[in-house]
């Protein structure tokens, strides 16, 4: 194994101080101000007029009717009402209840209801227009009812979502509101352009306990996000229990980036990350990466070296320099264990492996490697998911590549796609929550380049790589890579107004696609962020409420 260090990407990480303070001095605010600015700064509690709400919904809905004539209240007496003998609705009515009662303070009652549709917020799998399919909904909104239909669960957490936008911003808030709780009167059809809306966090790099993970999970779902790429281990910490191998997570996972403690989440602990995602239509992809970024996995055990020599733990931030021993059998009884015990937490479709960057694996072990892990993947009931230099060793057509690139050609991609192979699109000078905004942002690495909001909307996924067509490929992901991010707070500052800009071009029809519209939209998202608390970006591009 070579064990050169390299580093494969201009990796620029002033210090996060010393760029606060240019920061402070361009713009006059005190060094402490700057990565949060937002928390600092007057808040703009008006919520949009009622009247706008209807065309201020992230991601653009497919066709939105305003009614302007009615106006749905809701009231100490409202009652939320779910589809009779359909556990499946009483869930997502149990999930908007618990949404709208610590801002509303009202009780909110769930009940089943026979029939048609009754007074109050009916949440109905019938009925629904035909053209939803598996993931849309219709709305409907008169004075006396609003009603949500569609053919599944994950559709009416989708109706759930939109509903949530058309009320008041405050509703968003952790303590009781005094407002006018209104929905404005109109009929909504909606259903989204790919299968794959989908974001990444990186808690292997620094590690973010369950708590983050699920307030992360709650940010994703609010725009219809409904993947979850969890990065699992990389050189510096291995972040999931497994039984088999405990010193991955007990000894891999004991560090992070910069040296501090890491930690690791239990199998429980995942278990429940899981099933809080799959509440809120979001499925969990689990990767382990490899054979590359493995150095938290060989620090935990001398076995799986080639010469038998565990390497310390690593803290730093290069990458490429780490590969788990190709040659060795014990490495695929590795591999078979910690597939095994991820599968059997995985109810999803995908299990990521990862493969990028393995520029300390020769490109014949590579491929050896690969050979062997891919039919292990499949052994254990799920598809092989991986970066696209995994393309290389020709994973079976199902699975499921993810381009991270920064060019608009990849010929291994092509080749994939004309298999009949589907992409997920992680354009890294596009997607990547972790580039910096500009050359002011606090955080963050530049080396695929500034991406300000506008360039990581203004981009077609159905019309961006060469070879790949909107059939082609199954979904957007936007991945937030964790060198330089340490608290909840910066995620939010990184992913907020990126994020919902990604999940627009996963949701919306590209024939709504229009930077003047969505940036207006944007703007009326900030209330909301207020309300929820969520730290964002005042990116220049977006015309903020009270800025003129
Ligand atoms: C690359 C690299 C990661 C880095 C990230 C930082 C991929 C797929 N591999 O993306 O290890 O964390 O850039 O932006």
């Amino acid at each position: 194994m070579a064990s050169t260090r390299r580093m494969t990407h201009q990796r620029s990480r002033p210090t996060r101080v010393l760029a606060a303070v240019l920061l402070a001095a361009v713009t006059g605010l005190a060094p402490g101000v700057v990565a949060t600015a937002s928390a600092a700064e007057p808040t703009p509690t008006t919520a949009a007029p009622q009247e706008n709400r209807m065309r201020d919904v992230v991601p653009a809905p497919v066709a939105a009717t305003p009614d302007p004539k009615a106006t749905f209240r809701l009231t100490r007496s409202t009652r939320i009402h779910t589809q009779a003998g359909a556990p499946a609705a009483a869930e997502v009515g149990a999930y908007l209840a618990g949404l709208l009662r610590p801002a509303t303070g009202f009780d909110l009652p769930v009940t089943p209801v026979h029939g048609r549709p009754t007074g109050g917020i009916n949440l109905l799998l019938t009925g629904a227009d035909a053209r939803v399919g598996q993931e849309g909904y219709q709305l409907d909104v008169t004075d006396r009812a609003v009603v949500i239909r569609a053919n599944t669960r994950a559709g009416l957490v989708n109706g759930v979502q939109t509903l949530r936008q058309l009320l008041p911003a405050q509703v968003g808030s952790a303590t009781p509101q005094r407002v006018d709780w209104t929905v404005p009167g109109g009929h909504v059809v909606d259903w989204p352009r790919f299968a794959e809306r989908g974001a990444m966090l990186d808690v292997a790099r620094h590690f973010f306990p369950v708590a983050d993970v699920k307030r992360y999970i709650d940010e994703l779902a609010l725009y219809k996000i409904n993947t979850l790429h969890l990065h699992l281990a990389d050189d510096q910490g291995w972040r999931i229990e497994i039984t088999s191998w405990p010193r991955l997570a007990s000894y891999g996972g004991s560090t992070q980036v910069g040296g501090g403690t890491g930690g690791y989440y239990t199998q429980e602990q995942y278990r429940d990350i899981v099933a809080y995602a799959q509440a809120r239509n979001i499925t969990i992809i689990p990767e382990i990466d490899m054979p590359g970024h493995t150095n938290a996995a060989l620090a935990s055990y001398p076995e799986l070296n080639c010469d038998g020599v565990a390497p310390p733990l690593y803290t730093g931030t290069e990458v490429g320099f780490s590969s788990l021993c190709v040659p060795l059998e014990r490495t695929y009884e590795f591999v078979d264990d910690v597939v095994r015990e991820v599968a059997a937490l995985t109810p999803g479709r995908y299990l990521h492996i990862g493969g990028d960057e393995a520029h300390s694996t020769e490109e014949a072990d590579y491929r050896a490697f690969m050979a062997r892990v891919l039919p292990i993947v499949t052994k254990y009931g799920k598809v092989p998911a991986g970066w696209h230099e995994f393309l290389k060793a020709t994973p079976p057509t199902e699975s499921r590549p993810q381009y991270w690139g920064t060019a608009t050609v990849d010929q291994e991609v092509a080749e994939a796609v004309a298999r009949g192979t589907k992409v997920v699109l992680s354009p890294a000078n596009k997607t990547y929550l972790d580039m910096k905004y500009d050359e002011n942002t606090p955080l963050g690495l530049k080396w695929a380049g500034y991406i300000e909001v506008r360039d990581a909307y203004d981009w077609n996924p159905g019309d961006y790589l060469d070879g790949v067509a909107e059939e082609d490929v199954l979904g957007v992901e936007a991945p937030l890579w964790s060198e330089t991010l340490t608290t909840m707070d910066e995620i939010e500052f990184m992913a907020f107004p990126r994020l919902p800009a990604i999940a627009e071009l996963g949701w919306s029809a590209a024939a709504s696609h229009d930077w003047t519209d969505f940036a207006r939209r944007l703007a009326a998202q900030a209330p909301r962020w207020q309300a929820m608390g969520i730290n964002y970006y005042r990116s220049p591009q977006v015309p903020w409420p009270g800025q003129g």
